[in-house]
């Protein structure tokens, strides 16, 4: 019998929901940052087996949104407790009650999959630590499994994903088995570019940026021009982005370029252009362009 079915991982910003798709998908495909609110959109990946196949969508961290980017992230991982087979939710041990998983959890009582506690990055906490939230937790919900794990250590992973399994339906092979994910290379091209920003970047400067690719195109050698905006908030954060004689913003352009090259397997000349759009996460329009709009 093929099981197949949709698993959403759900939570609050910086709990590692990223990091564990990765670790699942066994390859690096969504960003990662030690910054909250690292993924700003829904993105499905494919993990196909003789068995089983597995969507996962990775999903913006839960908060209290600021701006319309924030309204946009928050309704999208919301948007994804409907219509899947699974809910993964993550938190950690840190106060997460206190910190916004109270609401999140109100919202999870109604949806109708079975929903998993993962209680994740127990690498960085004790044993007493991880039995007192776990307890805590339970008070709260009636969840469908409970696991804690370590997705930066792959920290009982294993038992993690069996039991994703276990609960996956009876089903087809929804995408063909050398899908790996929904999205296109440029926006992995856009996000790795991202990436290299927010971890390069401090304060506000990071949150504040976007990425378009304005071009992307393969010369008769194999390899690729690649061309992007690099959009920040303020004249001051254009400043800062490009850094003394240019060095800050050679240092995101050399790592993303590395990255690039890894992904697309050629190599990649990466031009990057930072330009300036003031209060643009408050901008419908410029928000569509980039992408960040309701499917429906
Ligand atoms: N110590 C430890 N760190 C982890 C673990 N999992 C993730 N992290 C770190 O936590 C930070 C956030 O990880 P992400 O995967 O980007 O978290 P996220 O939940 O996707 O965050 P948003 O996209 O902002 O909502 C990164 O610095 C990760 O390396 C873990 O199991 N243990
Ligand atoms: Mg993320």
């Amino acid at each position: 019998m093929f099981k197949s079915g949709f698993v959403s991982i759900v939570g609050r910003p910086n709990v590692g929901k990223s990091t564990l798709l990765n670790l699942m998908m066994g390859q690096k495909l969504a960003i990662v940052s030690s910054k909250p609110q690292t993924t700003r959109k829904n993105m499905q990946t494919i993990l196909t087996t003789n068995d089983y196949q597995m969507i996962f969508v990775d999903t913006p961290g839960i908060h209290k949104p600021k701006h319309k980017l924030g309204e946009y992230m928050v309704s999208s991982a919301k948007d994804s407790f409907k219509d899947v087979d699974l809910i993964l939710f993550l938190t950690t041990t840190e106060d997460g009650l206190e910190r916004g998983d109270a609401q999140i959890i109100e919202s999870l009582k109604s949806a109708k999959a079975p929903v998993f506690l993962v209680l994740n990055k127990t690498d960085e906490s004790t044993p007493e630590k991880v039995a007192e939230t776990l307890q805590k937790y339970a008070e709260e919900m009636d969840f469908t499994e409970i696991i804690p794990i370590s997705a930066l250590k792959s920290r009982n992973t294993d038992t993690l994903i069996d039991l994703m399994v276990k609960y996956m339906p009876e089903g087809p092979k929804y995408y063909p088995e050398e899908m790996i994910t929904d999205v296109q290379e440029r926006f992995i091209v856009s996000e790795i570019v991202r990436e290299k920003a927010l971890r390069n970047l401090n304060q506000e400067v990071p949150h504040g940026i976007a990425v378009e690719v304005i071009q992307m195109k393969q010369n008769d050698k194999g390899m690729y021009n690649i061309e992007v905006d690099l959009i920040c908030e303020k004249s001051s954060h254009k400043g800062i982005i490009i850094g003394k004689n240019g060095q800050t913003l050679k240092r995101i352009g050399e790592r993303a370029r590395i990255d690039i090259e890894k992904m697309l397997d050629a190599k990649v000349n990466l031009k990057i252009w930072v330009k300036v759009r003031k209060e643009w996460r408050d901008n419908t329009l410029f928000l569509n362009e980039l992408g960040y709009k309701k499917q429906k």
